[in-house]
């Protein structure tokens, strides 16, 4: 645990010497991320609806920086979203959505409660999401609307698969999270950190040919509504984290009405080669 963390609920009654405040700047939690990734983008509206004091550092994939050797020092896998909180490094989004949720004080009970029950279930929607809603929205955008950007070649065969992982994940999610009244899943009336993980996911498909995104999502009305409900409990930071993804979709828009493929989006972009 951070030291600094031990000393939550007390005020600071007294100043601080320079050094002091300079071990301060060293033990705020840094949030390393690049905002065209899904998982980045939850940790940043989390820390931001939960006025956690954080400072985000840019971690450019389109450049590869998560493989550089400082980098890789902070994140051994050489990915974002990952954290630094003093000395206490943590990567992976759903245990640094988890960590975020116990460590800071002024976080709402909400969005990770500490009922034991509702706690468990919310890990079981977590550990879910990453091998069939991830799998499928990341597989299906990539094979209709990335690869290119990448210099890789469209895959109908791949999307196809993955368009079938993940409706079935979207007819799951409204079938069993999203079966009663309740406006987020598991029932309640407000997120957890599954909702944002989740939607965050979801939004990715924004990308795609408005066709395909209607189809796709069209027939779902119970995650259409929860995505907004979402939004709405996350404003506005939930829009303004997302204002990247905003961009990205007007310029495939662009690309598509004239008639051209994705191969020099890249560098306009900034995308990375993994998202
Ligand atoms: N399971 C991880 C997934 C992290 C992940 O896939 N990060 C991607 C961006 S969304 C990344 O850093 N890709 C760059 C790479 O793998 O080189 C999490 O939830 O944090």
């Amino acid at each position: 645990m951070n030291p600094i963390r031990r000393g939550w609920g007390c005020k600071k009654v007294r100043s601080f010497s320079r050094a002091e405040n300079e071990e301060e700047e060293k033990m705020k939690l840094k949030v390393y991320v690049d905002r065209m990734s899904q998982p980045s983008r939850a940790i940043l509206i989390f820390c931001k609806v939960n006025g956690i004091e954080f400072e985000e550092v840019q971690i450019n994939l389109a450049k590869q920086q998560q493989k550089s050797p400082d980098f890789k020092k902070i994140n051994p896998m050489g990915q974002v979203p990952t954290i630094a909180d003093g000395r206490f490094n943590l990567f992976e989004s759903h245990a640094i959505l988890v960590y975020l949720a116990c460590a800071f004080p002024g976080v709402a009970d909400h969005w990770y409660p500490a009922d034991l029950f509702r706690r468990a279930k919310i890990n079981s929607v977590l550990d879910w999401h990453h091998f069939n809603l991830r799998r499928g929205a990341m597989t299906y955008v990539l094979n209709t609307v990335l690869a290119p950007v990448f210099g890789l070649r469209l895959n109908p065969q791949a999307a196809a698969e993955a368009e079938k992982l993940l409706s079935s994940s979207l007819s799951k999610i409204e079938s069993i999270w999203l079966k009663g009244n309740g406006k987020f899943l598991l029932g309640g009336f407000q997120p957890s950190i599954a909702d944002l993980s989740l939607v965050c996911e979801i939004m990715q498909l924004e990308l795609l040919d408005e066709n395909d995104r209607s189809r796709i999502l069209g027939p779902h009305k119970k995650v259409l509504e929860w995505i907004e409900n979402t939004k709405n409990a996350t404003r506005p930071h939930f829009e303004e984290v997302h204002q990247i993804l905003y961009r990205a979709k007007t310029r495939f828009q662009e690309q598509r009405s004239m008639g051209g493929n994705n191969t020099n989006l890249s560098k306009r972009l900034g995308l990375p080669s993994k998202m």
